[in-house]
């Protein structure tokens, strides 16, 4: 039997001496994930493959006074996980694994080529069940952990050019939810966050294109673009003891777009 978590209000949410593992957080919704969780309490691990843009943000989240540190690897490379995973469990448990790192390749479905399938299959999806495989063991043992998978409103809907990616998106989101059921009972939870239309990097073209911007803007009853500072809320809850009785469920902060037609 799993204690039932002790704290109450906003201790609930508190994730002091929590050690989080946040792939691809260098920019973008996993560089605001990583600061929230940070503000929370927890000591942050930032991933990327870049070894100089990770040091840069951990640089400013440092001077902030946050417990940061960075483990730059490629995350879609199963030995390197498992080495690097290794090197990192030796130092401390991990508590909150976030498998955030996504990336497109856009093109229609009919002219897609096997390397473009396989790289956002990989980079999407594949990661996020390397990282599981190598750091849930320990979170089993230790009968405490959280696994929360950045999805994308592309579990549920797609659209014209983005095949790839929705399927990914999609086989996300069945991932999280086999974790969640395997795992459940060992008191590991395993949600997803579904961001629906964030302006980022990885969305720029879509920002800078005026009509695909108003169509966002009018479909979402929100009527605007979310900012990435709006996942922050639902992560830390996912990340703490609020959601101890919380699996396999996938939270949409979309500004309603998945909810209206
Ligand atoms: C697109 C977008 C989406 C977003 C996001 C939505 O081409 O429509 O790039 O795929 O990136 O994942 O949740």
């Amino acid at each position: 039997m799993t204690e039932p978590a002790a704290r109450r209000g906003a201790g609930l949410f508190d994730l002091t001496g929590r050690r989080a593992l946040v792939t691809g957080s260098s920019r973008g919704l996993g560089l605001a994930m990583a600061k929230g969780l940070a503000e929370a309490g927890a000591h942050v691990i930032l991933n990327g493959r870049s070894a100089d843009d990770l040091d840069a943000v951990a640089s400013v989240f440092g001077d902030d006074g946050f417990g940061v540190s960075a483990a730059s690897f490629d995350v879609s490379d199963e030995d390197e996980v498992r080495n690097r995973v290794g090197a990192l469990l030796a130092d401390g448990p991990i508590d909150i694994l976030v498998n955030n790192v996504g990336g497109h390749a856009r093109a229609p479905l009919e002219e897609m080529s096997g390397e473009q399938w396989r790289e956002v299959l990989d980079i999407n999806l594949t990661s996020a069940f390397y990282l599981s495989r190598y750091i849930g063991p320990s979170m089993l043992e230790r009968r405490r952990g959280k696994v929360i998978n950045t999805c994308s409103l592309m579990s549920e809907a797609c659209r014209p050019t983005t095949g790839n990616y929705a399927a990914a998106k999609g086989g996300l989101k069945m991932l999280t939810r086999s974790l969640a059921t395997e795992w459940a009972g060992r008191n590991v939870q395993v949600n997803g966050i579904g961001p629906g239309y964030f302006a980022t990097e990885l969305t720029r073209p879509l920002v800078e294109d005026a009509a695909f911007n108003e169509w966002i803007c009018k479909r979402t009853p929100a009527g605007r673009w979310g900012d990435p500072d709006e996942l922050i809320g639902t992560v830390v809850f996912l990340a703490s003891d609020a959601s101890n009785y919380v699996n396999g469920q996938i939270v949409y902060v979309d500004g309603g777009l998945l909810a209206a037609i």
